[in-house]
């Protein structure tokens, strides 16, 4: 009797600890971002199996990241196969992955991989043959480029694509790909939207939360190679040596993965951390005050990047209180970074109060007659478009500007301009348009891309920056689809040639899964998003009609801010008559900032094309577009377009319930549903706004706004996050 009570508990135990793991292994809360390893459907699994059966890392010493590759790997194809790879130093069989550098190796020595064209960071993936054992081989000049291969074969695997005859040779076209985290010391992070920082300041450096280990695995995986840990509205006080202790900790961490620690630097740290009553860069003092500050940070962290600064923008202090140019700032930064290695990231984003040119022509007013005067470890940060992260801009006409300076991108993760985390607005689309946008500066083919990479004015120094969209949230950045953002950025980093649509593919198959419907489905929404949001926000190339600081939701009639290009009726000039910005010779002549070729493109109202129309143009109400309405129809159209692509993510996702897993399935819906409402909110205000502007009558079959003007005009968000 006892041993049967007994046994039936087992039973029931037993019951309960199975029914536990099926849901364990079914429950998905978005952490695990791409580094998913989850069992590959059985037909895939035994075909791989024989092919992965031992992992050979020679290891001549202990090497951190040696022993990061070795165990992601054996978490890796342990997971996805269901089957522990065994260890082996040497190769004995067939199935054999082999990890190791020609120094490391007698095996990859004898086979003569070219690796010279691959540098520090690239890699070969390679189906061969080795003293009669069939295998796999990950190889590269450095340990870096091992790493990176590693999760290279991780996504084969997880893309389901074959292993036999791979052969894949590849290296990052741009050199400093980082992250820039917009977090403050509080651990509040602006434009963030997804819960706290990540660094919990206050704990470090005694606390070492393990998200940090996993932030720099996600990062390794798409390559990214470098972070800026503080917010460019920089505190001093980063600079402390309490603050680099910190900083340093994280570094460590970091280091196995090949990524590099920077810091946003305030200009005037000398006065507000070194006691000089001026930052000014001709003082030999402040010259001083900054060469011992790179010493001591290099003493706490041998191999830190360099600086981000934000100057003379928003605010923020700079070279210009003191009379000098942005050169003249960012050189004196330079210098002292210079002997230990360091770089600094110069930003260009910066416009003046005082300056009534016209806000999107200012940055390249400023920077452009400096081209030549820059250090050769300076780098000057752009943003994709002239004004500031809006929906769509054009691309930023100092790019192919300044041909004897390193230019790097600036790209916004985080959707400040986009419906914050909730909204879906996959990024790819619209990085893709701005990295091959043609600037025509060396004749066709100039396009953004080569600038940054270096390639077309010949520079060794590049860079690409994305600002994060990462906190403290289990799913690290709001939604399951924000990671898409994330992890696009990563991989158009390291090849800005990529498409948005095959990053996305294997995106969805390393999130989801490779079923074909929910490929199929996935992608549909994925490369409609980011259209959808500039239809229902800014159509036509309209810009910047968010409401005021905290940007959540549409302000288009805001027009009393002290700065005029703070408000949204300085960009879109809507009145009686007519909607957009004179950008054309006749108005602010911006157009002449761009190439010739481009110049002409844009200043012309029928080829600028429509997505960019209203950023170039101001025009009639009645002006006809291609589709044979008239403006103002085709304005109302679009917004009409994108309420209706919100509400098509909303029905697409739900199709896909029976293919995803329930809790990230319920939370995207839930988001999408809050899309679809905002959606229609934009629609609704900004059509009410601009209809008591035209005063025109709303095209047949077109709904009126739900509300009055007035309503939409006195809600309020104090709360709003990130801001
Ligand atoms: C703007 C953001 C502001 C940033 C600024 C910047 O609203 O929070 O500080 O960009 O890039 O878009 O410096």
């Amino acid at each position: 009797m006892y041993s049967d009570v007994f046994s039936l508990t087992r039973i029931l135990l037993l019951f309960t600890l199975l029914l536990g793991a099926a849901t364990a292994a079914w429950a998905e809360d978005g952490y695990d971002l791409w580094l998913r390893y989850p069992p590959l459907e059985k037909d895939i699994r035994d075909q791989y199996r024989p092919q992965l059966q031992r992992l050979v890392i020679p290891k001549s010493e202990q090497s951190p990241t040696l022993k990061a590759i070795e165990r992601e790997l054996v978490r890796g194809v342990g997971g996805l196969l269901e089957r522990r790879p065994v260890i082996e130093e040497r190769i004995s069989g067939d199935g054999f992955v082999l990890v190791a550098t020609p120094q490391s190796s007698r095996d990859v020595r004898a086979q003569n991989f070219p690796l010279k064209a691959l540098g520090e960071e690239g890699y070969l993936i390679r189906a061969t043959t080795i003293r009669g054992h069939k295998g796999t081989v990950v190889t590269a000049n450095s340990e870096r480029g091992l790493l990176y291969g590693s999760f290279h074969l991780l996504r084969l695997l997880q893309t389901r694509s074959a292993l036999e005859g791979v052969n894949i040779e590849t290296r990052p076209q741009i050199g400093l790909r980082v992250l820039n985290h917009w977090d403050n010391l509080d651990r509040s992070v602006e434009r963030g939207y997804a819960g706290q920082s990540i660094w919990d300041w206050w704990n470090l450096p005694d606390i070492l939360d393990p998200r940090y280990t996993d932030y720099a695995r996600a990062n390794a995986a798409i390559g990214v190679n470098g972070t800026v840990l503080n917010n460019v509205n920089a505190s001093a006080d980063s600079l402390t040596p309490r603050y680099l202790a910190k900083a340093a900790a994280l570094a460590d961490v970091f280091r196995p993965y090949g990524i590099r620690v920077y810091l946003s630097a305030r200009f005037s740290a000398p006065v507000e951390i070194g006691g000089l009553d001026t930052a000014d860069p001709k003082s030999s003092a402040v010259q001083r005050w900054w060469n011992e500050k790179a010493e001591e940070i290099y003493r706490y962290i041998p191999d830190f990047g360099g600086f981000l600064v934000k100057a003379n923008s928003e605010g923020q202090p700079g070279p210009q209180d003191y009379g000098r140019n942005h050169a003249e700032g960012a050189n004196l930064l330079a210098r002292a970074l210079k002997p230990h290695g360091g770089v600094v990231m110069w930003r260009a984003f910066v416009y003046q109060q005082d300056n009534p040119e016209d806000r999107a022509k200012q940055a390249y007013s400023d920077f452009v007659p400096l081209d030549g005067q820059f250090d050769d470890n300076v780098i000057v940060q752009v943003k994709n478009g002239p004004i500031d992260f809006q929906p769509r801009e054009p691309f930023h006409p100092m790019f192919g500007a300044m041909p004897k300076t390193p230019l790097m991108m600036e790209f916004q993760i985080t959707k400040e301009y986009l419906g914050f985390a909730s909204h879906l607005a996959y990024l790819g689309p619209m990085y893709e348009e701005v990295l091959r946008a043609d600037t025509f500066a060396a004749g066709p083919g100039s396009t953004v891309a080569k600038v940054i990479d270096g390639s077309l004015h010949g520079h060794r120094l590049t860079g690409i920056a994305g600002v994060a969209n990462i906190g403290s949230d289990r799913d690290w950045s709001g939604s399951t689809f924000n990671q898409a953002n994330w992890y696009v950025f990563g991989r158009m980093a390291w090849d800005p040639r990529l498409s948005a649509e095959e990053v996305a593919r294997d995106w969805l198959k390393i999130t989801f899964s490779d079923n074909p419907v929910l490929l199929e489905t996935g992608l549909d929404m994925m490369l409609a998003s980011h259209q959808a949001v500039v239809d229902y926000m800014t159509p036509l190339g309209l810009a910047h009609l968010m409401a005021t600081g905290h940007h959540y939701g549409p302000g288009p009639w805001v027009s009393d801010l002290a700065r005029p290009e703070w408000n949204p009726a300085y960009y879109h000039r809507a009145d009686k008559y007519g909607i957009g910005f004179d950008r054309t010779r006749e108005g602010s002549n911006a157009v002449a900032q761009y190439a010739p070729a481009v110049a002409a493109r844009f200043a012309s109202r029928n080829d600028v094309g429509d997505g960019l129309l209203l950023w170039f143009h101001h025009l009639p109400w009645d002006h006809p577009m291609p589709s044979g309405r008239d403006l103002w129809q085709e304005l109302v159209h679009r917004y009409d377009r994108g309420v209706a692509s919100a509400q098509a993510l909303q029905n697409q996702w739900r199709s896909l319930e029976p293919l995803i897993d329930p809790e990230r399935f319920d939370k995207t819906a839930r988001l999408l549903a809050v899309q679809a409402r905002e959606a229609k909110w934009w629609r609704d205000a900004s059509i009410a706004y601009f209809q008591s502007v035209s005063k025109r009558e709303l095209p047949r079959g077109s709904a009126k706004p739900e509300h009055s003007l007035a309503y939409y005009q006195q809600l309020q968000f104090p709360w709003a996050p990130g801001h």
